[in-house]
């Protein structure tokens, strides 16, 4: 092959690859799904997330967008009715370790989740409305994950299983947390939910930018009526 045609071959695979990329993992879908059906490996590896869409935090309640989309996120929700499973790609450039205590740990570099199945317009947390932290802690061992449930520090060791990969381009987290811990009995497959994602990004110092699936605003600790609208589907295949 000459080094011309090889040059070719070569740019119609990158096109190809930045057409496709991972099998739809890192792509936001626009809307929040749950998936439903058996569980994941929490080992930080994607594997098996693979075909899954995600949800992205896009919506600046404060801080700057940029054309670069940095910092931004994809996260991808399943549960199997006993956890709920989370995985979320981070494209941070000056991704931080956070020691922080979790509750503390907006503050830096982190990741908010809300759900509640109360589909109710209400602006006060009832019991299954949640807020969920998950921290990245250390770039040297993936087993340290910062969590915490409504402000409430939860035991990494026996109550929830994550990692926390960081990577070339930002940070990976993997992790399950019990349904218990949500006051969530179950789902099932065509619920309706509330949630949103929140990404909290520093770089030095103090949060610059806070970001959200779906409220503008710097309320969804506080207010679930600034949350948007999901739904449980099954995964392909999952009865
Ligand atoms: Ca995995
Ligand atoms: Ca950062």
């Amino acid at each position: 092959m000459t080094r011309l045609a090889f040059l070719g071959v070569s740019f119609l695979l990158f096109l190809a690859s930045a057409a496709f990329g991972d099998p739809g993992l890192y792509q936001n879908n626009k809307k929040a799904v749950l998936y439903w059906g058996p569980p994941p490996v929490v080992d930080g590896k994607v594997d098996d997330w693979a075909g899954l869409l995600g949800s992205s935090p896009e919506k600046f309640a404060y801080g700057k967008l940029r054309a670069t989309k940095d910092p931004s996120a994809v996260i991808v929700w399943r549960t199997d009715n006993k956890k709920l499973y989370i995985y979320a790609e981070v494209t941070d450039t000056v991704a931080n370790e956070n020691d922080l205590p979790a509750p503390l740990a907006w503050r830096n570099d982190s990741l908010e989740f809300y759900i509640g199945t109360d589909t109710s317009s209400h602006i006060h947390y009832v019991p299954t409305d949640n807020q969920i932290r998950l921290v990245p802690v250390s770039r040297d061992d993936a087993t340290k994950i910062g969590v915490s449930v409504n402000d409430r520090i939860v035991d990494t060791e026996r109550d929830v299983e994550g990692r926390v990969i960081f990577t070339d381009t930002g940070y990976r987290i993997e992790a399950g947390v019990p349904l218990r811990l949500l006051r969530i009995k179950e789902f099932s497959v065509g619920q309706a939910i509330r949630c949103d994602f929140q990404l909290n990004d520093a770089n030095t110092g103090e949060r610059e930018n806070l970001t959200h699936w779906n409220s503008k605003s710097d309320n969804t600790y506080f207010d679930p009526s600034a949350w948007g609208d999901g739904v449980v589907e099954a995964l392909s295949g999952a009865r």
